[in-house]
């Protein structure tokens, strides 16, 4: 892994800060290798059964890093943003979403641009008070990427994600909630705890069960409501076999609580 990323792990849960507080955690070469290379990590850890993604500083992310987009001569020859998006950025949203364990992203300061499509990626999303969101791409005659214009309407609605992918408005932290980009805002001091209490809760949960739910959410943006009862089915199968499936049952009819293993 990188400097420019944190991996942090204990007690179920790997913590990921993105971590070049001098640019806001601005989005490098290096940086995006370290947060790839630490999903991997998480993914393959067992031991890890839920995954904070935050920022290092005042920001979580400002997007690309707009020093290594143009070349030094300041020629017009930008590099190839296509291929960066497909070799690099790309990989890691979808990477997350079909990451078979819950990440939470802590946004504990501005999310702009590519960094505001990093945290839309999450599968829970909180925001400090004082956290910002902008879809900046526009600002610098560019258009929302790594995911944005896939989510922002299914979030927020066709009305919103146009406004904000074309006005490229700041807007705050309750506005993001308002709008169905946030699921909480918590106070500045208090973000970071509220992250790690409900991660450290989603770790104690059926893990298996959590990765199956992205695998339904995921495939139902593109599916026929006949096509996704299918799917629920085949996924309700699997399920069903779990360990922890026998668990929670077994404990309902014990009347206690339940003790997952994420098997
Ligand atoms: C930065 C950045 C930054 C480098 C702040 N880069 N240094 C594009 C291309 C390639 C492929 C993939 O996809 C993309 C998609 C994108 O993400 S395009 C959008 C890129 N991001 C932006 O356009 C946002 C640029 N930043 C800003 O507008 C502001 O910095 C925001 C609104 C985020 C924060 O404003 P302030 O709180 O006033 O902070 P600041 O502007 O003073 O920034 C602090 C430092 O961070 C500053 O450096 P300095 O040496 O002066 O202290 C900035 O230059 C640096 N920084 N964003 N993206």
């Amino acid at each position: 892994m990188t400097n420019e990323i944190q991996y942090q792990s204990s007690d179920g849960v790997a913590t990921i800060t993105l971590n070049r507080p001098s640019v806001l955690n601005a989005l490098d070469d290096a940086l995006m290798r370290g947060l790839r290379d630490a999903l991997a990590q998480a993914r393959a850890d067992e031991s890890v059964r839920a995954l904070i993604l935050t920022g290092a500083g005042r920001a979580f992310s400002a997007g690309a890093d707009l020093n290594t987009t143009i070349p030094a001569d300041g020629s017009l020859k930008a590099m190839d943003l296509g291929r960066l998006l497909r070799d690099r950025y790309n990989p890691i949203i979808t990477g997350m979403r079909e990451l078979p364990k819950p990440i939470i992203s802590a946004v504990n300061g501005v999310a702009a641009g590519a960094g505001m499509s990093l945290a839309l990626a999450g599968d829970i999303v909180l925001a400090s008070r004082s956290a910002t969101f902008m879809q900046a791409f526009v600002k610098i005659g560019l258009v929302p990427d790594a995911g944005s214009t896939w989510f922002l309407p299914r979030l927020a609605g066709d009305v919103r994600a146009r406004a904000l992918s074309m006005l490229g408005d700041r807007i705050d932290a309750e506005s993001a909630e308002r709008l169905g980009l946030v699921w909480k805002v918590h106070e500045d001091d208090q973000l970071l705890n509220e992250a790690r209490a409900l991660a450290a809760h989603m770790a104690t949960q059926p893990t298996r069960a959590y990765g199956l739910i992205k695998e339904a959410l995921n495939a139902s943006s593109s599916n026929t409501l006949v096509a996704q009862l299918d799917l629920e089915a085949d996924i309700q199968t699997k399920a069903g076999l779990t360990e922890d499936f026998h668990e929670g049952v077994t404990a309902f009819l014990e009347k206690r609580a339940p003790r997952f293993s994420g098997r």
